[in-house]
């Protein structure tokens, strides 16, 4: 999900642009303002954490582009491209490495785990995503 920050800034094309060019397929995609109630829920791992409530507001604050990717290894794929949490930290070549100053201001959120994964494509994209197949999908696994 291209956060409120990578959309005004811009960077929707190029983030969705790269996650393309590696080779993922995108099987969902839309531009949302998020209400309280699922920045809460998509966030509540970090429910206790002292950052919880600017973190639900900043990605509150204006809109997201929230994704559903799909293909070999997509999960660790996506983190790979998307770089350390800490922008300041990020190696270059990465998207938060490139386009990102600070960490509350980190450009981009990718689910950790398979089961992550399961949890948010269930609340963000319930019964919409697309299934179908690519004719470059042999010459990519
Ligand atoms: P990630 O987004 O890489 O999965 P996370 O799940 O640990 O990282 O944290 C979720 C978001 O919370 C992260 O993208 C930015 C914010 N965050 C994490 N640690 C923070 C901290 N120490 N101070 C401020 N914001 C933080
Ligand atoms: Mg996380």
């Amino acid at each position: 999900m291209v956060k409120p920050d990578g959309v005004q800034r811009g960077l929707v094309g190029e983030i969705v642009s790269r996650f393309e060019k590696k080779g993922l397929k995108i099987v969902g995609a839309k531009l949302m303002q998020v209400p309280q109630s699922l920045a809460e829920e998509h966030y509540a791992e970090h429910k206790e954490r002292p950052f919880f409530k600017d973190l639900v507001s900043f990605i509150t604050s204006s809109p997201v582009f929230a994704m559903v990717l799909e293909g070999d290894n997509a999960i660790s794929v996506a983190r790979t491209l998307m770089g350390k949490t800490n922008p300041a930290e990020s190696a270059p070549g990465t998207i938060r490495g490139d386009y990102g100053l600070t960490i509350g201001m980190n450009i981009i959120h990718g689910s950790d785990s398979a089961e992550s994964a399961a949890r948010e494509i269930n609340l963000w994209f319930k019964g919409e995503s697309v299934s179908y197949d690519r004719a470059v999908d042999a010459w990519l696994a």
